[in-house]
This record gives structure tokens, sequence and C-alpha cells, in this order.
């Protein structure tokens, strides 16, 4: 097999960052919303490694309001968090370019805050209000922006898989230069449209990135009694495409990772899987109690491995004052109350939209 299809792994990004990069004290400079570009991969500075905090905190504190808002029956129907998983979505992003398009399941804010989509908007799509993404009218699993080029939000499992090649190809067919970051999961995976996306994408050689977050939980399944072989990064191997073993709760190393994979698709080489190893804090969505594994083992996660947790430890050891740190989670938390508010202020859908974006046979009505 050639080198380029073995796969491997990348777990030893955490390296702490030279100390010329020490604690400037500057804000971020940065598109608000949006993790920041153009970091050097080997050495990020301070101001850079803040923002992926930053990104990453404002994830999990919205995601922790999303769960106390379906809790007081604020939030409908579906919802499924992202608490665990944020080093997946904010490494990626913080790699990749203006136009690149995004596209993974229902597990889905995450993604859309790193795309850039104002937490506004998400939360009041998330209450089902008319200032949210999809009028109210789709909720957590249905809301997209061709602006931010996120393509949704899928409750299908692997649905997004042959659209995401889709997108690759759309990339190429334009000559955008761009890549698709398709995002599935531990149990996705084992859907056979899967393979036959794999196959086309490699067959083409699609700038896409698979981009596999393996939670270790397909619902109550955990991945070693549904996933025959040991590495998901091998699934692409019959197809020639290479996979590579990441720490997924290292921001640091997703980045690395993720570096090289884009690399790969921009220079027309095909696509490229990343098997992120990480884990989902919560249950499967807001009515799981998750009763198929202990809170020993989620406690352990927390304390050992948390991504935040880790990148706080780092930007400390660079000499970041723990009053700077303090200061950026008042005012993540503060955005979110903000993004809270105006989602509850914000009317319910005017009883006509029933009527509008509804697509029938021969045309739009
Ligand atoms: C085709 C299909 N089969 C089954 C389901 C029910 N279902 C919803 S989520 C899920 C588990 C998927 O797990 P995984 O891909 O690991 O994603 P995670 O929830 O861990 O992010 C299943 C079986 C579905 N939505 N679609
Ligand atoms: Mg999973």
């Amino acid at each position: 097999m050639a080198k380029s299809s073995q796969t491997r792994s990348a777990t030893s990004g955490n390296k702490a960052p030279s100390p010329k990069t020490k604690a400037t004290n500057k804000s971020v400079r940065r598109v608000p919303g949006r993790p920041p570009k153009n970091i050097p991969i080997e050495t990020p500075d301070t101001d850079s490694l803040l923002g992926l905090y930053e990104d990453m905190l404002m994830i999990r504190r919205f995601e922790e309001k999303a769960g106390q808002l379906y809790g007081m029956g604020m939030i409908g129907g579906f919802c499924h968090l992202y608490i665990g998983q944020e080093a997946i979505v904010v490494g990626m992003q913080s790699v990749s370019r203006d136009g690149d398009s995004v596209i993974t399941s229902y597990r889905d804010h995450g993604h859309m805050l790193a795309c850039g989509m104002t937490a506004n908007g998400v939360m009041a799509e998330l209450t089902g209000r008319k200032d949210g993404y999809s009028k109210g009218k789709g909720g957590s699993m249905h809301m997209f922006s061709r602006e931010k080029h996120f393509y949704g939000g899928h409750g299908i499992v692997a649905a997004q898989v042959p659209i995401g090649a889709g997108l690759a190809f759309s990339h190429k067919y334009r000559e955008t230069g761009g890549v698709s970051l398709t995002y599935l999961g531990d149990g996705a995976i084992n859907q056979g449209q899967v393979y036959e996306t794999f196959n086309m994408a490699a067959l083409w050689k699609l700038p896409v990135i698979f981009v596999i977050e393996n939670n270790q939980y397909g619902m109550g399944t955990s991945v070693s009694r549904a996933a025959a072989g040991r590495a998901l990064a091998d699934r692409g191997k019959a197809y020639g495409i290479p996979g590579m073993q990441v720490d997924g709760m290292n921001v640091l190393a997703v980045r690395e990772a993720g570096a090289e994979a884009m690399a790969y698709c921009r220079e027309g080489k095909g696509p490229y899987i990343l098997e992120m190893q990480t884990y989902r804090y919560r249950g499967h969505s807001m009515s799981d109690p998750a009763k198929y594994r202990t809170r020993e083992e989620v406690d352990a996660m927390r304390k050992q491995r948390d991504p935040i947790d880790a990148l706080r430890e780092v930007l400390i050891a660079d000499g970041v004052e723990n009053e700077q740190i303090k200061a950026i989670d008042a005012k993540i938390k503060a955005e979110v109350t903000q993004a809270s508010d105006f989602a509850l202020a914000s009317p319910e859908p005017d009883p006509a939209e029933l009527w509008t974006d509804v697509i029938r046979e021969g045309g739009v009505i």
C-alpha cells in the first residue's frame, strides 16, 4: 500500500508554544464568531490560541444554555448537544479557507457557530422563533446558511455524506479551489452509502475531507459493539483514500492533521479521512438518560481529557494571566445570555409561514 494510504495517528500536537510567543494581553483580532485563520501550524502565538479557546468556549456555553432552555420547555423536538467535541470543529475551521463548505449530521450547533453563523440566529431557530435561520420552522436539525457555506444539519444518519461529496464535486467542477468538510459519526460510518461515496470521491479525486467524529457511541451502542475492524480511519483503504487517527480532544492535534488533509485535497489528490477520537459528555439527545455507560466513565473523560481545560493549561503555561481567561469566560457567558434573550424576545412565526418554503411536484407553492 502506498505510504499516503496508511493510517497514521496525530496525538502529539499539544506542544507548549515557544517562549517567544509570550502573552501579549491583546484582544484576539478576527471576525467575531469565526475561528482564527492563518495561524502557523507548528507554533501558534498566544493570541491565536486565545481565539481557539474562545471559540471552543462559545460552543460549550451555547450548548449548555440550549440544554437549559430545553429543560424549561423553550426548545421542542430533538436537540443533540456537541459538548465534549468542540476541539474538532474549531480546529478544522481554523485551518480551512473562506469558501470551503461544511456539512454534518444533526449534532450541528457547534458547526454552525464555527462557520460564523450568529448565536442569535441559531438560538432563535432552536426556540422556534421568526428570527431563526429557518424562520423558526426547521429547529435544531434543519438550519442552513449558503452565505457561510454551511449546508446542514441532516437527521438521516449518513445522508450528508454523499451530499458532501456533491459539494466537493461542485468545488472541483467550478474550480473554486475549495474543500468540502463532510462530518459524520462512528455510527454513520457503517452505512452503505458511505462506501458508494468513497468510491466516487476517490475515482473523481474530489476535494473532500471525511471527518469521522468517533465519540464512542451511536445512540446507546458503543463503537466496539457496532464497528468491525480497529481504526475507522482505515475504512477508505480499499479505495486508496488515506486516513489518520487524531486526538480529537486536542485542538492543536486536530489543526495539524486538518492542515495536512487540507493540503492533500487542495493539491488535487482526492479525498482524505480523519478519524477524530472524541467523546460526547451528554446523552445522544436531550431525551437520553444514557444508562448504557457509567457516570465514572463520563467523569473521567471530563476531568482528564477535556479539550477546553487542556488548552487553558497551555495558555497558562504560555504566560496568560488568570484574569484574562476569566474576562473571556465572562464575555462568552454574556454573549450567550444575550443570544438567549434575543431568541426568547423574537416572536413565533406567523401562521401564514406554513405556506412558504414548501416544495411540491411542479414547483414551489
Ligand atoms: C438511516 C437512519 N437510521 C437510524 C437513525 C436513528 N439514529 C439517529 S442518530 C443514530 C446514531 C448515530 O450515531 P453516530 O453516527 O455515531 O453519531 P452521534 O450521534 O454519535 O453524533 C441513529 C441510529 C436515523 N436517524 N437514520
Ligand atoms: Mg457517535
